[in-house]
């Protein structure tokens, strides 16, 4: 038996676990870490079953690649030649942009995903980039962008000193939260409570977070941004503006705010006006307030106007930037990637749809019309890291009927899936317990600074490649070195890009091999001036202390001020407006997430489904009636059609479905998973609504009929 300690790399909470292992290597015990200083013990169900999901006998051991129409397994070697005769041919026949890449879910928390995403980018030089931040937070990120001056500024909720927490369309006692890291998010909820403060959830749901919150309003779905413009117009009404940073757009904000009376709002938003007066005056009356929301905001229709208009309130009520409101946590490793140059979007547009791009990339919305439409420019090879968007993108069907039309696609995946079933070439990465975890992103948005290195619990073996190893080499046939280079030489380009501004750095670097040196890298270039053996020194994690002030080094707007009313922004109000004053439709779905789930791939781990982790539709009683409905419905949408199993439950608000996301598994071998299939939920889901200032996917708020089967 041996202990390890490592942390948990499955969501953005970022736990502190003590593994035990038996003397063959397997996982016989998940425990919490008590000393780490931010997690202290808390971990959840997928935690705990880390051990099984990463001791999945289903899980790739080793590259397969299609001979004759059948993925086969094939060593590296083969597979490598394989992925540069093809992304080559590709390249040569059509030109880079014909060549697609797709980054998911994982390749935000790998310390691979994190390290080669932008040097993939770079290198292949293609306009198709996609990621499932089209799928996610993106709103968030244009927001920022346009109000900060920075997309990567996320100003978080300061939870454990906030007196008063707005959550909208977050569900975080299941998910344990996003864009807000807080492990025992609902322990830190609490504790507002037990402080005298108070917690307001709006959700069309009744969740486990609405029933812990002091008060749960419901929300007609897509409507959130009209009921944060009714609170800005209140607050302006009545003179509870207290702006204590610098702002340009106050005036511009107040005369678009005026269309908004609550009275105005209440119809469309199904929250009575008094209501939204009375939560104006209560955030303005805090002594500290911090508005919170999440994906039932984002993935919405007006998705990038909410995400605005959330930190709009944190400014008007005087809690940006100050203890107890929302604040810009400081990271470890990631300050020199800040270029200081305004955020805008929209530097060339997409060629089908004439999308703009966002961060570079365009939204996953559109990558289907990019694979079917012809012409220069049409995607004809994919290259995917950890994602699936066979099954998480919107109109989904229609993309994995394009994916099966491709010339050419190489998926770095463990599993064979409903997307990487489409591919020439899988590449597996090895097992959690064999990669390094630094977790580079979730430092932006965490509710305390902290830092955690977790090396290797346990060593490659000779015929495994690191997942670095097989991005490296990726990068290098992207660059035109050929299948044979050594992955040591796409590590070097990352460090010799990293190091150009300290040169003198190189000589003193430490770690295993170049991921390991990179991180040393970035944690003595960043912040707090950190090292790898500073991280080693601290197994459990290393508390870098509260959330301090610190918008002034934030800040890269033109004007150098906070923009509350960003001209982008202000022109799609008019298209809210028409929404607000258009009929409420009939009925709507939406989706939800499960505690023991992650989105699509943690359904082949026994302990994960079954129970409450069910694809079933949530309907209200009196839905159920009106439609007369059994055991099973069918779902109608303009994208698609679905049958699937009826949950009764007043949790849901009449007028709504809910259907998880992540389902629909196909026989791929995944043997749990293949026993639990559900149904696809985008099928539903249209891929042609976005929201048109993010381009990012509507998955909430999606009108539908509901029929009896
Ligand atoms: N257990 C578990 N944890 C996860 C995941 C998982 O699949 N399972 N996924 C991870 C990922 S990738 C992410 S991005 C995060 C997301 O984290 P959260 O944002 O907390 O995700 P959800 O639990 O889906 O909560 C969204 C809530 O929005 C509500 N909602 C839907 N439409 C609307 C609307 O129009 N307005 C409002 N106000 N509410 C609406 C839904 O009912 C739901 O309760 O979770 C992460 N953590
Ligand atoms: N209808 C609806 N659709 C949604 C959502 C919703 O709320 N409703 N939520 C959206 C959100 S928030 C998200 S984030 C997306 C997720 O969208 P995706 O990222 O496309 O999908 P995931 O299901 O997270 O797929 C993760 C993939 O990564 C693989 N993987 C796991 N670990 C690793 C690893 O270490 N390395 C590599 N290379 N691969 C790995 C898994 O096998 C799996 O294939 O789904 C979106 N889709
Ligand atoms: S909340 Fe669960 S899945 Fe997320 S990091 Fe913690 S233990 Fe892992
Ligand atoms: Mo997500």
């Amino acid at each position: 038996m041996k202990t390890a300690l490592r942390t948990c790399p499955l969501c953005e909470t970022s736990c502190g676990l003590r593994l035990t292992l038996d003397d063959d290597d397997s996982v016989v015990r998940v425990e919490g870490d008590k000393d780490d200083p931010f997690s202290k013990g808390f971990l959840c169900p997928k935690g705990a079953a880390l051990g099984r999901l990463d001791e999945d006998p289903d899980r790739l051991t080793q590259p397969l690649m299609r001979v004759d129409g059948q993925l086969r397994p094939a060593s590296w070697e083969e597979a490598f030649d394989e992925v540069h005769r093809g992304l080559n041919a590709t390249m040569a026949a059509h030109g880079r942009d014909a060549v697609a890449l797709y980054f998911g879910n994982p390749t935000f928390h790998t310390m691979a995903g994190f390290l080669y995403r932008q040097p993939l980018t770079q290198v292949l030089g293609s306009r198709n980039v996609y990621s499932a931040s089209t799928v996610d937070q993106m709103p968030k990120h244009v927001a920022s962008g346009l109000m900060f001056g920075d997309p990567m500024a996320v100003a978080v909720p300061d939870l454990d000193r906030t007196d008063y927490m707005l959550i909208l369309g977050a569900n975080p006692v299941e998910s344990n939260g996003s864009l807000c890291v807080a492990p025992d998010f609902k322990g830190r909820l609490r504790a507002v409570q037990e402080r005298g403060g108070k917690v307001v959830v709006v959700d069309p749901r009744r969740t486990r977070t609405a029933e812990l919150a002091d008060e749960h309003l419901f929300i007609h779905p897509g409507t959130d941004a009209g009921l944060l413009f009714g609170i800005v117009h209140t607050l302006f009404a009545e003179d509870l503006v207290s702006v204590d940073v610098e702002v340009t757009g106050l005036d511009e904000l107040r005369s678009l705010a005026r269309d908004f009376a609550p009275e105005t709002v209440e119809r469309a938003c199904g929250v009575p006006a008094a209501t939204i007066v009375r939560l104006a005056r209560e955030l303005a009356a805090a002594p500290s307030a911090s508005v919170y929301a999440r994906i039932g905001t984002c993935t919405a229709e007006f998705g990038a106007t909410a995400s605005w208009l959330v930190d709009v309130i944190n400014v008007l009520t005087g809690n940006l930037d100050r203890p107890g409101g929302v604040m810009f946590a400081k990271t470890a490793g990631l300050e020199i990637f800040r270029s200081g140059q305004p955020f805008a979007t929209g530097a060339w547009r997409s060629r089908v749809r004439g999308l703009p791009e966002v961060l570079g990339e365009f939204p996953v919305a559109t990558m289907a019309d990019e694979m079917e439409t012809p012409g220069e420019g049409q995607i004809r090879a994919l290259l995917t890291v950890g994602g699936n968007p066979a099954l998480s993108a919107p109109g989904a069907p229609r993309l994995a009927r394009a994916l099966s039309g491709l010339d050419f696609m190489v998926c770095v995946d463990p599993y064979l899936n409903e997307t990487t079933r489409h591919a020439n070439v899988i590449l597996p990465p090895p097992r959690i317990l064999q990669s390094p975890h630094f977790d580079f992103l979730v430092q932006i948005i965490m509710v305390r600074n902290y830092a955690r290195f977790s090396p290797p619990v346990l060593p490659l073996r000779e015929d495994q490649y690191s997942e670095a190893a097989i991005l490296a080499k990726l990068l290098l046939v992207l660059a035109g070195q050929g299948p044979d280079s050594d992955p040591a030489g796409g590590e070097e380009m990352l460090l010799g890009q990293l190091l150009a501004a300290a040169p003198g750095l190189r000589e003193i670097l430490d770690g295993a091999d170049g991921t390991e040196r990179i991180l040393d890298a970035l944690l003595r270039l960043g912040s707090y001036g950190l090292s790898l053996e500073a991280m080693r020194q601290a197994p459990h994690g290393l508390d870098l202390g509260p959330l301090l002030p610190r918008l002034p080094e934030i800040l890269c707007t033109a004007s150098g001020k906070v923009d509350l009313a960003p001209p982008t922004l202000a022109a799609d109000v008019p298209r809210l407006l028409r929404r607000l004053r258009g009929p409420v439709p009939e009925m709507v779905l939406i989706g939800r997430r499960h505690l023991r789930s992650n989105n699509s791939w943690m359904h082949n781990v026994a302990p994960l489904v079954g129970g409450s982790n069910r694809c079933t539709l949530h309907v209200h009683p009196r839905d159920v009636a009106r439609f007369g409905l059994g055991e099973r419905a069918r779902v109608r949408s303009a994208a698609g059609e679905l049958e699937v199993p009826v949950e009764v439950t007043e949790t849901v608000m009449p007028g709504v479905v809910s259907l998880p996301h992540g389902w629909g598994h196909e026989d791929t071998g995944q043997t749990v998973a293949r026993r639990h299939a559900g149904v696809n939920a985008n099928a539903l889901t249209d891929e042609l609504v976005v929201d048109p200032v993010s381009g990012n996917a509507v998955f909430n708020g999606v009108p539908v009929r509901v029929l009896p089967v």
